[in-house]
């Protein structure tokens, strides 16, 4: 497992060094969602195709940027599924952006993920990575991936990241969004989901949901390149992830370009979407 965690480290100093450039136009290509990929999309798919090829442990990378997974070593024990550069959107306007991987056994389930990472680009650049129920931060200086200590939920925080066009959201979703407001949370959301859950996380608590809406009944954030990923970071810090109603960790998608309903959070309020969604 280490190799795999030096692999994406070293993509991690890489993608920061494509972020910095002047240019990042869009191309002309889509991805297999049908969103137009941005150069830097595919520059950052090929970084982590590159890095991870090079692990002799590596049987399968499946990308959100590509429609198919590639077998990389028919002799490898791990399949790892990722999300290159997550909000790349968001690039252009300067805001913190993310990486995300999954790491699985067998296939892409959710009971069949054995560890996940994801990496923050923002003012700095931070690792967090779940293996064997612990969840460690790393923060690159020069060069290096420095332990900075293990994350810990509590019981209840008190921000609040509702994502979702609201116009979409179903009257309870929006009921219960509300009541966390009026209990005094903040709204911090910044249309990346990296950086909105790393904040929750290092905050100590609080509830991130991309519920399904009328136009979107599934959802648009992906299982195994994006769901699955945190929820276990977010259960082994103590919290949980579900999609309303069952932990997310027990889906089994069909297709891997899937997208579920989420929430993650520390305790408190997932139960309180628990209770929400148990009624409809
Ligand atoms: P992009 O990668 O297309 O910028 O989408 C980012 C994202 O996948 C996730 O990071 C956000 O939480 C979510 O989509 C934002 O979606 P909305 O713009 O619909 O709130």
């Amino acid at each position: 497992m280490q190799e795999i965690l030096v692999a994406i480290q070293k993509s991690a100093m890489r993608i920061k060094k494509a972020i910095d450039v002047k240019d990042i136009g869009y191309s002309q290509e889509q991805n297999s969602s049908g969103e137009t990929q941005l150069q830097l999309d595919i520059q950052c798919d090929l970084i982590i195709e590159e890095e991870l090829s090079h692990v002799a442990s590596v049987h399968t990378l499946a990308s959100e940027e590509k429609e198919e997974s590639m077998l990389i070593n028919k002799d490898g024990k791990y399949l790892i599924g990722f999300d290159p550069l997550d909000g790349s959107s968001l690039v252009d306007v300067n805001l913190s952006v993310g990486s995300i991987f999954g790491i699985y056994k067998n296939d892409f389930t959710g009971a069949n993920m054995i560890a996940s990472c994801y990496v923050v680009y923002g003012p700095r650049v931070e690792l967090v990575f779940a293996y064997e129920g612990k969840v460690k931060l790393y923060l690159l200086q020069a060069g290096d991936f420095e332990f900075v200590k293990e994350i810990h939920l509590k019981e209840k925080g008190n921000l609040n990241a509702p994502g979702g066009t609201q116009q979409n959201w179903e009257p309870y979703h929006k009921e219960m969004v509300d009541s966390f407001f009026q209990e005094g949370y903040r709204l911090r959301y910044s249309g990346g989901m990296v950086p909105d859950l790393h904040q929750i996380l290092l905050k100590g608590g609080g509830l991130f949901s991309y519920p399904g809406t009328s136009d979107r009944p599934e959802g648009k954030l992906r299982q195994v390149f994006e769901v699955f990923p945190f929820a276990m970071i977010f259960e082994f810090a103590g919290g949980a992830a579900i999609d309303g109603k069952m932990r997310v960790l027990d889906q089994t998608p069909k297709h891997v370009h899937d997208t579920s309903p989420c929430f993650f959070g520390s305790n408190y309020e997932i139960e309180r979407v628990k209770t929400t969604y148990e009624r409809v």
